[in-house]
């Protein structure tokens, strides 16, 4: 697992080089916006539950269906299950922000999530709303805190755009 720091280095160390132009620009971007995606993080600790629900609430009212008998909503342990899931995002999204760095989340929750989800039954095209919803609650918080929101885009960004990927 690795953040933008240890990432950056590595590049730099197999090839033995210094750290150019482009290496500094980078790493001057990640110590700016430090203080936002760390100040963001604790706003998603400190509100995290809640954020988990409201979240949840909201796909489910957008995608009805999946309350319905034979939805992966359905059944208290489905509905339980849906939100646990949707706080490992949430989590894994608040370290991959402070990290500057997707490594944590393609490590850590994507990897095999696809075929995981398709295994169970569990439909990723309203998974991806969940997360989108729960992008924009967080930004709204974020922002209600004086904080520079653009620093939460990319963490659940990266979430959806690698679960919708498809196989050919
Ligand atoms: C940290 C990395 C990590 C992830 C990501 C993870 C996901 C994960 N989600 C699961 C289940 C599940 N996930 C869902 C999710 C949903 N249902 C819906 O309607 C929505 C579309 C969606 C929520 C957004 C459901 C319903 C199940 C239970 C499926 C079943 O057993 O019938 C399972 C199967 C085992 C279990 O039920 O606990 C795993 C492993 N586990 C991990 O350790």
């Amino acid at each position: 697992m690795r953040d933008a720091i240890t990432s950056l280095i590595r590049t730099y160390d197999i090839t033995g080089r210094y750290l150019d132009r482009d290496a500094i620009d980078s790493l001057k971007s990640y110590f700016t916006s430090g203080t936002a995606r760390v100040a963001a993080a604790a706003v998603i600790n400190s509100n995290a539950a809640s954020i988990v629900k409201q979240a949840g609430s909201a796909m489910f009212e957008e995608i009805p269906e999946l309350l319905r008998p034979g939805g992966m909503g359905y059944t208290t342990r489905r509905y339980a299950a849906c939100l646990r899931d949707m706080d490992y995002y949430l989590r894994y999204a608040s370290y991959s922000m402070v990290a500057g760095s997707y490594d944590v989340l393609d490590e850590r929750v994507l990897q095999g999530l696809r075929e995981l989800y398709n295994s169970l039954g569990v439909p990723i095209g309203p998974t991806v709303v969940g997360i989108q919803i729960m992008k924009n609650i967080v930004k709204e918080q974020v922002a209600a805190a004086g904080i520079d929101a653009s620093v939460v885009d990319g963490p659940f960004d990266h979430m959806t755009r690698e679960l919708s990927e498809t196989d050919i």
